[in-house]
């Protein structure tokens, strides 16, 4: 017996581990006397219905039920888009694309060893996790950049429940879209989600842009007006997987954890014929479920929702991706695009399970507030060039936001340029106010926000006793490596 089996089992057990049990219970207990073949199906997904876009786990190297301790390594890779296709040079965490699914409770301590086998320097950034600014990932201000054979530690508590992920913030258009990034789940300890579908899978949506030989897509081909737009990968993928396949029977109520990682590209998504329950954004759940026919991510938000795929047996029904106007470009002549199949498979439907999920959230007090002007705009630099900043500076020129611990700060952030960018604040969860300064119902806690093109958003924040330089930008990333990034500088 090992070491890690002796453990005391607060770390969750794995959504597909879970379904095995189930079915493995299900068909033991058929097989005791009194206990007959026709003892109705339970009312779930029958086993392996989400095998085809099964994550990696990683492996504990640690005893503590309370510890997770792993070894994460970024190193090339190769990547087929189906099997036998033309196998393309990539960028990966442990040879995966997307990386492991890093999964443990709220509380819970992460320790990761990384070691960086790239040709070129890396970080990992832990997108959405309240954590110290010097474990954030941000060369120069939370760490020196990892050399190609460097390795560095991350060690932290995660303190909050929610889908999160991790990417490079070094290089990072490039180095997300050859695909290094990857999800965090944790999970609540406090009982919040024991109602939820126990049907539940993790998605993580991005692309990735192939040429015919099988190389990957230069991410500086598409020029100026490629990273104005923000350069887009021609495969679809979920979970590494280009058109996979969920196994599931109609009526059955499933929860899906979806991160959009994708570099550029936002994901408006339909299931036709059913509809989308969110119960959760980027920071745990929603103060109440909302119904929405379509689902948006940009890059770097996310979505919880409960689906109840309803179809006749032996069907198929497909996940789209629908074009979605976030400027010139973004929606002429772009036809919607398949993501993912549903299979339908014999069984007799289910019966749905309902949203019966609230969660107490209070407004952030804004009464005492600083106001905070950031425009996202577009400049040309000595050469002629276009570039992108903050209030008319690029990352490399501007000076940081002063905040204090302790304060309350709205930001208005206006953006006067063509296009849209999805504004993403490091390290704190902040609440999204409407025009008049009241936050947006229901309640949520944000930390990727979309600023659509010719309009103001405002957020309000505070800024806990975590000092130190905590980075916000454009989570377009070609946006963001043409210089629409800043710092905000966090005093006691
Ligand atoms: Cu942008």
């Amino acid at each position: 017996m090992t070491a890690s089996s002796l453990k005391k089992r607060r770390k969750p057990i794995p959504c597909r581990r879970a379904n095995r049990l189930a079915a493995a219970l299900c068909a033991g207990l058929t097989g005791l006397s009194g206990c007959s073949d026709e003892a109705p199906l339970p009312n779930r997904e029958p086993p392996g219905w989400a095998d085809d876009v099964a994550l990696k786990a990683p492996v504990d190297l640690n005893a503590d039920p309370h510890i997770l301790e792993i070894n994460l390594t970024a190193t090339p890779s190769t990547f087929e888009v189906w099997s036998g296709s033309k196998p393309t040079p990539v960028y990966s965490f442990d040879g995966s694309v997307p990386g492991p699914l890093i999964e443990l409770s709220a509380g819970d301590r992460l320790i990761v060893h990384f070691k960086n086998e790239l040709p070129e320097p890396t970080t990992i950034h832990w997108h959405g996790l309240r954590i110290n600014a010097d474990m954030d990932g941000v060369p120069e201000h939370s760490q020196p950049e990892v050399p190609p054979g460097g390795t560095f530690d991350y060690d932290f508590i995660v303190p909050d429940a929610g889908l999160f992920w991790y990417h490079p913030h070094f290089n990072s258009s490039a180095q997300v879209g050859a695909g290094l990034y990857g999800p965090l789940l944790v999970r609540p300890v406090d009982g919040s989600e024991d109602a939820a579908p126990k049907d539940e899978v993790v998605l993580v949506l991005s692309d990735i842009g192939i040429n015919d030989d099988g190389s990957l897509v230069d991410p500086k081909s598409g020029g100026e007006l490629g990273a104005l737009f923000g350069s887009e990968g021609n495969f679809l993928l979920v979970n590494g997987r280009w058109l996979p396949t969920l196994k599931v029977r109609s009526g059955i109520t499933q929860r899906w954890r979806l991160v959009n990682a994708a570099r550029n590209r936002y994901f408006q998504l339909a299931l036709p014929g059913a509809k989308f329950t969110r119960i959760g954004n980027d920071a745990g759940l929603l103060e109440k479920p909302v119904e929405e026919s379509k689902l948006l991510l940009t890059p770097g938000q996310r979505a919880d929702v409960l689906v109840t795929p309803s179809a006749e047996q032996g069907t198929l029904q497909f996940l789209m991706w629908l074009p979605f106007d976030r400027g010139p470009t973004s929606t002429d002549h772009r036809p919607e695009q398949l993501v993912m199949r549903l299979h339908l498979t014999q069984d007799p439907p289910g019966q749905p399970t309902a949203a019966t999920f609230a969660r107490e959230i209070k407004p952030i007090d804004i009464t005492q507030a600083t106001q905070v002007n950031v425009g996202l705009t577009q400049m040309k630099d000595q050469d002629g060039n276009i570039v992108l900043g903050i209030n008319g500076q690029t990352y490399a020129n501007l000076p940081p936001f002063p905040a204090k611990i302790g304060e309350t700060q709205v930001w208005s952030i206006g953006n006067q340029m063509d296009w849209s960018h999805p504004f993403h604040l490091h390290g704190f969860f902040f609440q999204v106010l409407d025009e008049n300064g009241a936050p947006e119902q229901p309640l949520a806690w944000n930390d990727t926000i979309d600023v659509p093109f010719h309009s103001t958003r405002k957020i309000a924040v505070r800024f806990d006793e975590r000092p130190g330089m905590w980075m916000f930008h454009c989570h377009i990333l070609d946006h963001a490596d043409a210089g629409m990034m800043g710092m905000i500088h966090l005093m006691p």
